[in-house]
């Protein structure tokens, strides 16, 4: 295990800039949001002070409507594609000043990481000035998202770019983008190395980013006015990835206010909305719910008004939330353990749970968010099975991970059959998060 820890840390240290952590070098040269939020926790055990930098690093670039964006450029960069001059945010009106950013966001896991390092700073005071120097941010972001992102008081988060999500190129998104016909894209030269090398493999690919440039520029065409682009924009969905993120950041910022002393209130009742609707909205079959693998939460696509029946590894991540009552995690863990999704040592390497239903013929070993294994995913259903009373089944992951990282290396993600790292090495979230799981000190709620 000390072997672990010292590679792990020296990962982090690698990554590191002066100021943040990138995810890997030379594919991601930028500050990602929710890495550096994942990358927060895995140093709050080990280095608090570089813990808060990276989180005060990644908050200060807030836009004014309370958006916390997904990258934060650095500007010496001009490696990865779409860079800053792409996104143009000097459009908005809320764009941050002297700071260059994206235009989307990314899953909230803010306020987790925040407690976090409040929970393991062995210096409280420091940890304690933290939060209270962050509180606002982190409350006008989330109420950004109950607010831009929800306009139909759901309690859950629609998501207006599969970037969004965090998971890229996902099969959920292989519907939605389909229905999206390009007009009037601008000349761009693709540079991003990933695509460039999967589309080798693949046209779709190819098409479909043209798509995901296109949102990006409607968008910009709007000036990034998020009441405007919602009205017509053409693709909205609800994500049940994000909206549980969501909901655990919610909770976190609860007990955030409570050591700090605030009014819990106004989250109460965000809590209470996403509690009222989670099932209802992401369940296409409520009553048949738990009577067959093919009942998960899905997607809901506010477009063509339907469920994405897409089975991945999002599906299950409501585990994390907390909401869901220990019979239906029950079945959960049973689906999980099916050889399907492998950690019953069906199919697979390593009893990890990989990106998609390895049965499905979207699956693709290999390809990215399509089918390999991830870690910030496996360490969520880690944490909810422990929350559960799983202790076995979160035992089986957290050796996987072990296993994994032992003997491909800390890497971006992994091929599900053979154990094999793919995409950037030396993968910062890969190595926080195990920091996490390795040092782990009861920090779930
Ligand atoms: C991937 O996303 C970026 C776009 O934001 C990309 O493909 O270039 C995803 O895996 C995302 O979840 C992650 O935050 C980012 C950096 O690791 O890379």
């Amino acid at each position: 295990m000390d072997d672990l820890l010292t590679s792990a840390n020296r990962i982090l240290e690698k990554n590191w800039n002066g100021n943040y952590t990138i995810p890997a070098k030379s594919l991601y040269p930028h500050q990602w949001s929710w890495d550096s939020c994942f990358t927060a926790i895995g140093n709050s055990y080990v280095n608090t002070d570089r813990a808060i930098k990276e989180l005060q690093y990644l908050i200060n670039a807030q836009w004014k409507n309370g958006m916390i964006p997904n990258i934060v450029f650095d500007e010496k960069e001009k490696s990865y594609f779409p860079s800053t001059d792409f996104y143009e945010i000097k459009r908005s009106e809320n764009a941050p000043e002297n700071i260059s950013t994206s235009g989307i966001t990314q899953p909230p896991v803010h306020s987790i990481a925040c407690y976090y390092i409040y929970k393991n700073a062995k210096d409280k005071t420091k940890g304690l000035r933290f939060l209270e120097k962050n509180y606002q941010n982190l409350k006008k972001f989330q109420n950004y998202l109950v607010t831009n992102r929800d306009p139909e008081n759901s309690g859950l988060t629609t998501i207006l770019h599969p970037w969004e999500s965090g998971m890229d190129n996902s099969p959920i998104w292989d519907e939605p983008l389909s229905n999206i016909v390009i007009k009037d894209l601008p000349e761009f030269k693709n540079t991003d190395k990933k695509i460039v090398e999967r589309s080798k493999a693949s046209r779709t690919d190819e098409e479909d980013y043209k798509k995901l440039l296109y949102l990006l520029e409607l968008m910009k065409q709007n000036n990034y006015d998020e009441k405007k682009i919602y009205s017509k924009f053409p693709f909205k969905i609800k994500d049940v990835l994000f909206s549980s993120i969501f909901h655990v950041a919610n909770k976190y910022l609860v007990e955030i206010a409570n050591i700090i002393g605030e009014d819990t209130k106004e989250i109460e009742r965000w809590i209470a909305q996403t509690e009222k609707n989670f099932y209802k909205y992401f369940l296409s079959d409520e009553k048949e719910f738990n009577s067959s693998e093919d009942n998960l939460f899905f997607d809901y696509d506010l477009i063509q008004k339907e469920w994405i029946k897409k089975k991945t590894v999002a599906s299950f991540i409501p585990i994390y939330t907390g909401l869901m009552s220990k019979e239906d995690v029950q079945n959960f863990v049973k689906w999980i353990k099916h050889s399907h999704f492998c950690t019953n040592n069906g199919f697979c390497h390593v009893p990890a749970v990989p990106g998609a239903d390895t049965n499905e013929p979207y699956f693709n070993k290999s390809n990215y968010w399509r089918g390999p294994i991830w870690i910030n995913t496996n360490w969520m259903l880690w944490i909810g099975l422990l929350k559960y009373g799983f202790k076995d089944e979160a035992e089986v992951i957290k050796s996987a991970v072990f296993e994994l990282v032992k003997n491909h290396g800390f890497r971006e993600y992994y091929n599900p059959t053979t154990g094999e790292g793919i995409g950037g090495n030396d993968f910062s979230w890969t190595a926080a998060l195990v920091i996490d799981m390795i040092k782990r000190n009861g920090n779930e709620i």
